[in-house]
């Protein structure tokens, strides 16, 4: 295998069953629609099935919040030969060989697998999947049983497995199995509580055997076909299956039977061929190719993949979870991960993806007016966790501890900087792309509203003639409800100045506009002039003696606390020290200060006063979330801290792939993967915008020879070939 070839593909061997939920998040397949775990066809006990589509929440009665729903499983496909069922659960004297594969360029995972069977038969399988990336409701598998030694009877059942739930939850009120002779097989879910119906339905092609139709329980409808092979012959079986929910389809049933016949029509070559040029399409548009460091290529194609497989392509009405659709973690739910983490390297090279992510925003204003007014505010406060609704679905409380007491959890209160986040995200994909129709319509809508909340959310201090903001929770989730987050000030601060220029420039550019949307809003001189008195007075932590930032009134106060002696570790500092004790030590989870120098750069400072901040806050940070090393190698690229830049964009690829956190059970950490292309754009590749357009200030890695990469400046696409000497 040439080292090109290499760093695209992720694959293991021999099987490992102490990684069977590592690997099942990493082998995810996806297409912006659906999302499977690279989960076994026949089964493995305890494996984590799962099949998600954006948006398909509902809210069980006993649990706090909504979950985003697990599907019926189309992956189910069972090879019996000579009456044996083909497990991977088979001692080493069956199982002869095994590889995984999932090819990162074209979207496609395989297996394959050497297998002896009790009577000494042995077969060759192999097994490929793709959601295909032009049809968003169309899965394809392709099963291939060889007969190497012997003249095995291969019985093969391809079926819908209906029972398939959430852990430990159903919520599921309907599962209607059907089958339409033996042309197709289709199960249809209808939720407990939202009422969303979801249908999955499956149609199997082969060159060999008749198929007959069998009801493997109430629930699981299969096609079956069995045949005798001969030494060295091979079947080959195609399963289409298809999902459509109601969210997109009245009748999803009979829409997802259609999608099933067109895919026929179509035949597999086609289909194949098709996605593979959509995923070159893909990574020509979003790939970014470094000569000289292949674990760093690698690492940038996985995380990229899994930004790539999870961004809706066509709907507005949905958009990524903390972990994407590869897991339960979060319970689907949208976080500022989206925005501040994975749209950025959509605006720059898939415009229309972000602009669908933003537009999900704008379509949930209504919620996040919601959640102003009920807590007595003006405009619009998105809710730190987000679904379907856009209301906010933060739980309250945690699952029980060992010793059954609960944690409060304060981030659906207090981590207000989200309105400011998406905020961001709408300005820079304004700014990028110039999509002025969005930014007239939607765009200026949500910076204003956004704006307005805060108008109505800072306090005045009379005493200290300045404006605070108490009871916030910043990006370091361990220090709870403090007063002045110097992150949420700045930002706060800098979002009022862009709302001010948002409203000249309507006025200016597009009157009409602004008279209808300043009205709505009520966004008047009166206003104009508090959001400019509080950008005067806004009050932001910083002793000027040390040049450093607080990072919220008393952190200096606290316990001092170097991680420098606590490794190696897998376990995070509040699980370590306890949630309570934790808030009163100088050591943070992830980068806070460091995130508010990413974001807002020069105007935090200048080099001496931004190197003067990591070098207080480096020390301590624990790291405790996955979204803090790309940051943080984002901003030592930025201070020409060459070598921490290094470690920590290492550090952020290898979260999902290595298993870091020993956490990917739960899911991908989509923040960290839209992050490590962050820490080479922003960072390594020193890309921003200046007065006169985009600018390149690069600061590659030593090793490195080159990096290549292609991105979007206003409708236009530009390539960027950055080598040591740029
Ligand atoms: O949004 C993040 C937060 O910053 C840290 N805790 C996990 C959340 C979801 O990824």
């Amino acid at each position: 295998m040439t080292p090109t070839q290499r760093t695209w593909l992720v694959s293991d061997a021999p099987f490992n069953p102490g990684k069977i939920y590592h690997t099942e998040t990493i082998y995810t397949i996806g297409n912006g629609y659906m999302g499977l775990r690279g989960t076994f066809e026949e089964g493995y006990p305890n494996q984590m099935v799962s099949t998600l589509t954006h948006g398909f929440f509902n809210h069980e009665k006993s649990e706090l919040v909504p979950d985003l729903v697990n599907l019926p499983n189309p992956l189910h496909f069972l090879v019996e030969v000579d009456g044996e069922t083909f497990s991977m659960q088979t001692p080493k004297i069956q199982m002869l060989g095994y590889k995984r594969t999932l090819d990162l360029k074209r979207g496609v995972l395989t297996r394959e697998v050497l297998w002896r069977n009790q009577t000494g038969n042995v077969v060759k399988l192999s097994f490929e999947r793709f959601a295909h990336l032009g049809i968003d409701h169309l899965l394809v598998q392709r099963v291939t049983v060889r007969a190497v030694l012997g003249n095995p009877e291969i019985k093969v059942t391809a079926g819908i497995d209906g029972s398939q739930t959430n852990e430990g939850i159903d919520h599921w009120a309907k599962v209607e199995p059907a089958h339409e002779a033996t042309t197709t097989i289709s199960v249809t879910g209808t939720t407990s509580q939202s009422n969303y119906v979801a249908a999955v339905a499956s149609a199997l092609h082969s060159d060999k055997g008749t198929l007959s139709y069998q009801a493997l329980d109430a629930k699981t409808p299969a096609l079956i076909s069995a045949f005798t092979l001969t030494e060295g012959e091979a079947a080959t079986f195609v399963k289409f299956s298809a999902i459509h929910t109601s969210r997109d389809d009245a009748d999803p049933t009979a829409a997802a039977r259609g999608t099933l016949i067109n895919a026929a029509a179509s035949g597999y070559d086609k289909l194949l061929a098709d996605h593979e040029a959509a995923w070159a399409a893909y990574w020509n548009d979003s790939g970014i190719e470094i000569e000289g460091d292949e674990v760093a290529q690698r690492a940038l194609r996985f995380c990229t993949y899994h930004v790539l497989i999870a961004a809706p392509r066509n709907s507005e009405r949905a958009s990524i979870g903390a972990k994407t659709l590869s897991g339960p973690g979060y319970k689907g739910h949208v976080f500022w991960d989206t925005e501040l983490f994975m749209v950025p390297l959509l605006t720059l090279t898939q415009p229309k993806l972000a602009r669908n992510l933003l537009m999900y925003r704008y379509h949930n204003l209504q919620g996040a007016r919601n959640k102003a007014k009920a807590n007595n505010y003006e405009g619009a406060m998105f809710p730190w966790e987000s679904t379907d609704t856009g209301e906010e679905t933060t739980p309250s409380w945690s699952h029980p501890l060992p010793d059954g007491t609960r944690i409060r959890i304060w981030t659906g209160d207090s981590e207000q900087h989200i309105s400011t986040d998406v905020a961001y995200a709408v300005l820079q994909y304004w700014q990028w792309t110039g999509d002025e129709e969005f930014f007239l319509n939607q765009g200026a809508e949500i910076v204003l509203d956004t704006a307005v909340f805060w108008g109505s959310r800072v306090e005045y201090n009379k005493d200290e003639d300045r404006y605070e903001i108490s009871q916030q929770i910043g990006p370091d989730e361990y220090h709870e409800n403090v007063n002045n987050s110097a992150f949420t000030n700045s930002m706060v601060r800098w979002h009022l100045r862009q709302a001010i220029e948002v409203r000249d420039w309507l006025i200016q550019m597009h009157p009409e506009r602004a008279t209808a949307l300043l009205g709505q809003l009520k966004v008047d001189e009166t206003r104009i002039h508090q959001w400019r008195t509080i950008i005067d007075k806004m009050y932001i932590p910083f002793d000027k003696e040390q040049g450093i930032y607080e990072q919220f009134d008393g952190f200096f106060k606290l316990k001092p606390m170097s991680l420098e002696h606590w490794s190696p570790r897998w376990a995070n500092m509040d699980w370590i020290m306890g949630h309570e004790e934790t808030q009163g030590y100088q050591f943070i989870k992830q980068a806070d200060i460091v995130m508010m120098m990413a974001l807002l750069g020069e105007e935090t400072g200048s080099i001496e006063t931004r190197k003067a901040n990591w070098n207080y806050y480096y020390p301590l940070v624990d790291h405790g979330s996955s979204l803090s090393p790309s940051t943080h190698a984002w901003v030592a690229s930025r201070l020409g801290l060459s070598a921490e830049a290094y470690d920590m964009f290492i550090y952020a690829g290898s979260i999902d792939l290595e298993d870091l956190k020993g956490n990917v059970r739960d899911g991908i950490h989509a923040a960290a993967s839209g992050g490590v292309w962050e820490s080479v754009i922003w960072g390594f590749a020193g890309l921003s915008l200046g007065a006169s357009g985009f600018q390149f200030d690069p600061k590659l890695p030593a090793h490195w020879k080159s990096v290549k990469f292609r991105f979007y400046y206003k409708g236009k696409q530009h390539t960027a070939t950055l080598t040591q000497d740029s």
